[in-house]
């Protein structure tokens, strides 16, 4: 695939950062004093003025549909991130100081290792992945994004949930200094999210920690969000710094605002309109006429079972 960054900076190839050799760099900054030669090594701050690392070596998905990507400037500059301000280009422009990195996650509930996980401890163990998805939201517009991530599921399983975790929580950061919107109400803050066991454990459930081959934007979710593609796409939880094993179903963001038009499970169903508009259709970004919702977004084959049973009119 021929990938164009639609940087506005003029980045030479000298000053991109393979993001391996950047968690490899920043792994050195842990181990040795962070003066003299190790601070020499401080790879480019991401998201900065300056270049985004990017990944090398991407495994293909066989999850990855060939349809058409959606550019990378609208991947960029048509967001919904409240926290920077409810309007669709408010994150590319309110979130230029915010800064991904250092992060940590925290892990804690119902599993053998609870803890605090710097970001990069979380990624290392693994081969990552791009992941080509459809990622439809509530509002009737879609877009084709390639992910870069993990199988949320190999991730978890490290921390050895217990039995009687039945769902995962997630929480997005609360740092109202960097988060211009956190200083309002416009949600109940911080954004938190969920799904149940099986569900974050499905091979589709991602965590995402870049797209288009670089590392996460900051107005996607730097530095590592969720994406389930066949849920609208306010269950793709940005920016996460918590990740609970929990009994029962946890709040969420979207649910507590309007619980009569955001349910927990929040499945892409054509079938079942928003009380305010349809969902038979959406818009894809960048193309003119609409096009039908596909049940589950288009995943029906890979998730309809986890649903057997239940009446997706009424537990939605
Ligand atoms: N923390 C947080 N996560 C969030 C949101 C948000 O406002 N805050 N918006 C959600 C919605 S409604 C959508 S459609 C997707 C958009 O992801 P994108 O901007 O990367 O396309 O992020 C979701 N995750
Ligand atoms: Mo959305």
């Amino acid at each position: 695939m021929l990938i164009k960054f639609a940087k506005p900076s003029d980045v030479k190839p000298s000053e991109i950062t393979p993001l391996s050799a950047y968690l490899d760099r920043r792994r050195f900054m842990k181990t040795a004093a962070v003066t003299g030669a190790g601070a020499a090594l401080l790879p480019l701050l991401p998201n900065g003025a300056s270049a985004a690392a990017k990944f090398d070596d991407l495994a293909k998905s066989p999850y990855s549909t060939d349809e058409e990507l959606t550019s990378f400037m609208s991947v960029t500059s048509y967001n919904n991130f409240y926290e920077f301000g409810p309007g669709k280009s408010d994150p590319i422009k309110n979130s230029k100081d915010f800064k991904p990195q250092p992060w940590s996650i925290a892990v804690d509930g119902h599993c053998a290792n609870p803890g605090t996980y710097a970001y990069e401890d979380i990624i290392r163990p693994h081969k990552l992945e791009e992941r080509i998805y459809r990622l439809r939201c509530v509002e009737a517009w879609s877009m084709v994004i390639p992910w870069v991530g993990i199988p949320l599921a190999d991730v978890l399983k490290r921390f050895e949930p217990a039995s009687t975790a039945k769902y995962v929580a997630f929480e997005t950061v609360l740092r109202p200094e960097e988060m211009p919107a956190q200083k309002t109400r416009l949600l109940d803050w911080p954004y938190v999210e969920g799904l149940r066991m099986d569900e974050a454990m499905h091979p589709l459930t991602l965590l995402a920690i870049g797209l288009y081959g670089q590392e996460m934007p900051n107005q996607n979710g730097a530095p590592i969000r969720l994406v389930v593609p066949w849920k609208y796409g306010f269950k793709s939880i940005k920016s996460i710094v918590r990740i609970s094993f929990v009994e029962n179903e946890p709040p969420t963001t979207w649910n507590k605002s309007a619980p009569q038009e955001y349910g927990f499970y929040s499945n892409v169903n054509p079938n079942k309109d928003h009380p305010r508009w349809s969902q038979r259709r959406e818009r894809r970004i960048g193309e003119f006429l609409r096009r039908e919702t596909l049940m589950f977004n288009g995943y029906a084959e890979e998730v309809a079972h986890l649903y057997e049973g239940m009446d997706l009119n009424t537990q939605y």
